[in-house]
């Protein structure tokens, strides 16, 4: 099998065996064969009497030490795994609230202040949407109120829904989820929650534990709205953006610093500062200055907002590095890998971590410290530039394939483009065309690579499938990376995969935002975080319709789910109405009960639910049967009954 769809990705992996470098690949298949109970979910290592495993052929133990069945071992670990992901978005989102409340304290002391915001309007509709008055009352009050606002979603001791949940799903949504008591009313007692419910001897009933998981789901939705939006506020909602993506992004004439992993609040210092110090770096013999790229999430919020070129997806995080010519890799938090401080070693690449909780042995801390971040960009940056002189000429090996990329479909970016069409009624035209079949529905794809399947490879056949019967694609994380990467969110993708229907479509919206050429046919909405983005447009779309969320033909798809927070989206993709198709197996195989619950009982209890299906095919099919079937049921295919 071939390790990832990108030849130039290909090509780098055989370089690194012929330097002796250990990749991801390399460290998979030393671990062959995996763990046979891990997979399946029935290995319990909560308490120190265990380990304990269950045997899978009904030939050994059926229970655990304490007596845990199957179910309550599967269950107990599979919410662990949401409360993981719940932790590590909503996190994501205290940090950047905690931001906006420290410039708001500053400013009221008429300190400066290193972050301000950029898009005031944004603060504003965050405000009106959560009933925070925004008349006679000053900037800074309005941005201190706001922080408040998402802080007591992290602390709130009453019952009352998160305030992040309660006005992002439709009242029918909520008024469901409040039934199953599901609606979190606070993130952290959330995943304490689940923390404490799955110590030993706690809580038994799978069912139970899962609705706690179901309710985890919900905090982790509650973080990435925050996250999301208060990012917006801070640094800008993006809009339409054409960049440039894989690993050719990387300039051999340039001093190449990557910004990876997930939080903005540092690399959008470094993208400023650079700039700023371009110059410098022209100076020491770096023909075109500073070429900042993206890595993962943090790569993608600044392709959205900046412009940066996003070089590599999840698992070709080493390969940057193997290119020979990166000065720098910068790092926060969230799926950097811990063995890119020993492919840094092995060339002259400065490695830094700048979060108090994400360090690597090996690498440089310099903290990420609002009062000092101007002066660690700096920092790191001269690093770089001193470093490009250190280069090994015979090292460097960059790849020539990128691909052009436009990218920055925010909420607001799409209505934008709507109401220059539509002014009174902005949704309309989209509406129109769901109707009348020129978009026969909606995919949003997301999710990380995993190297269990071959890189990339899934995302690309299935979307082109669903392209070519007029579906409409959503992309985030490192499933908008995998596109990006390989050429399909371009207008020449558009003209090459789309059906003639949604192809109609996309010429004229972009004609009508003055690209002359389609837009692409896969809209890249940012990070993991916004997949937020994805639930704001289709929830707009069902509440002006009168629907909720499980009656439009919207699906999701995560081909390589890898990490605990794309555990957590599923959860609560599938938790707000939506059919999330998974590309690899979950470990849950183990309980009959827990998958039976995931793929079939959840579609009674809220509409969504998951399904399992490793052949893209198979896959593609399945989504478009899904997507005919929820037309059908809105008697899309005899217009004039319906809408
Ligand atoms: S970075 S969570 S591998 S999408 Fe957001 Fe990619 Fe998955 Fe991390």
């Amino acid at each position: 099998m071939r390790n990832c769809y990108s030849q130039s990705n290909q090509n780098l992996i055989a370089k690194a065996e012929s330097e002796n470098v250990d990749l991801v690949w390399d460290r998979y298949k030393a671990m062959q064969p995996q763990c046979g109970y891990g997979e399946q979910g029935i290995c319990c290592r909560i308490c120190i009497k265990g380990p304990c495993r269950i045997d899978p052929f009904g030939e050994g133990p059926q229970e655990g030490i304490c007596g845990a069945s199957a179910d309550t071992i599967v269950a107990r670990n599979l919410i662990r795994r949401i409360a993981s992901g719940a932790a590590s978005h909503s996190l994501h989102g205290k940090e950047i609230a905690m931001t906006l409340l420290e410039m708001a304290e500053k400013q009221a002391e008429g300190k400066e202040t290193t972050y301000n915001i950029n898009d005031l309007d944004k603060l504003k509709t965050i405000a009106e949407e959560q009933g925070i008055e925004t008349e006679n009352i000053s900037n800074t009050e309005l941005i201190r109120k706001v922080a408040m606002n998402a802080l007591e979603d992290y602390t709130r001791i009453d019952n009352k829904p998160c305030n992040w949940l309660e006005n992002r799903v439709t009242s029918t949504r909520l008024e469901k989820l409040s039934e199953l008591g599901v609606a979190a009313s606070n993130i952290e007692t959330s995943v304490t929650d689940i923390m404490s419910r799955t110590h030993v001897g706690t809580d038994a009933d799978p069912i139970n534990l899962l609705l706690a998981g179901l309710k985890g789901s919900m905090a982790d939705y509650t973080g990435m709205q925050i996250s999301t939006n208060l990012s917006d506020a801070l640094f800008g909602a993006p809009e339409p953006v054409i960049s440039e993506a894989n690993l050719g992004v990387i300039n051999k004439d340039a001093v190449n610093i990557a910004v990876h992993g997930h939080n903005p609040l540092l690399s959008e210092i470094i993208v400023q500062v650079a700039d700023e110090m371009n110059q410098q770096a022209v100076d020491a013999g770096a023909r075109d200055g500073i070429n900042i790229v993206g890595v993962c999430c943090t790569g993608n919020e600044v392709l959205l907002r900046r412009g940066v070129p996003l070089a590599a997806n999840y698992l070709s995080q080493e390969l940057a590095i193997l290119t020979g010519a990166l000065e720098a890799m910068v790092v926060d938090v969230q799926c950097i890998m811990p063995s890119v401080s020993k492919v840094s070693s092995c060339y002259h690449t400065n490695l830094y971590t700048t979060m108090p909780d994400a360090k690597i042995p090996g690498a440089t801390h310099l903290e990420l410290d609002s009062e000092k971040a101007f002066e660690n960009a700096r920092e790191i940056i001269t690093d770089a530039i001193n470093a490009f002189s250190k280069r090994d000429l015979n090292k460097v090996d960059i790849p020539a394939e990128k691909n052009k990329v436009i990218a920055g479909f925010s909420k607001e970016a799409v209505v934008e483009l709507l109401t220059e069409i539509s002014p009174d009624d902005p949704l309309k035209p989209l509406i129109d065309n769901i109707v009348e079949g020129n978009i026969k529905g909606i995919a949003l794809f997301a999710g990380c690579n995993n190297v269990k399947v071959e890189q990339d490879r899934n995302y690309q056949e299935i979307a082109k499938k669903l392209l070519a019967d007029n579906i409409l694609v959503f992309a985030t994380g490192c499933a908008a990376g995998a596109f990006a990467k390989n050429s399909l969110m371009n207008s020449q993708a558009t003209e090459e995969y789309a059906g003639e229907k949604l192809k109609a479509v996309l010429r004229f919206l972009g004609e009508e935002a003055g690209l002359n050429a389609p837009l692409p046919p896969v809209f890249h909405l940012g990070s993991c975080v916004d997949n937020s983005r994805a639930v704001d447009l289709a929830t707009a779309l069902a509440n002006q319709l009168d629907l909720d969320l499980d009656q439009l033909p919207v699906v999701a798809s995560a081909p390589e789910l890898m990490s605990e927070k794309a555990v957590a989206i599923g959860t609560w993709a599938a938790g707000l109405g939506l059919p999330v198709h998974v590309g690899v197996d979950l470990p849950v195989t183990g309980s009959k009960l827990v998958t039976e619950t995931l793929t079939e009982s959840l579609k009674d209890l809220v509409g969504g639910y998951f399904f399992i299906e490793k052949d893209f095919e198979l896959a593609a099919e399945k989504l478009i049967n899904i997507i005919e079937d929820k037309r059908d049921k809105l008697g899309l295919d005899k217009v004039e009954e319906v809408i």
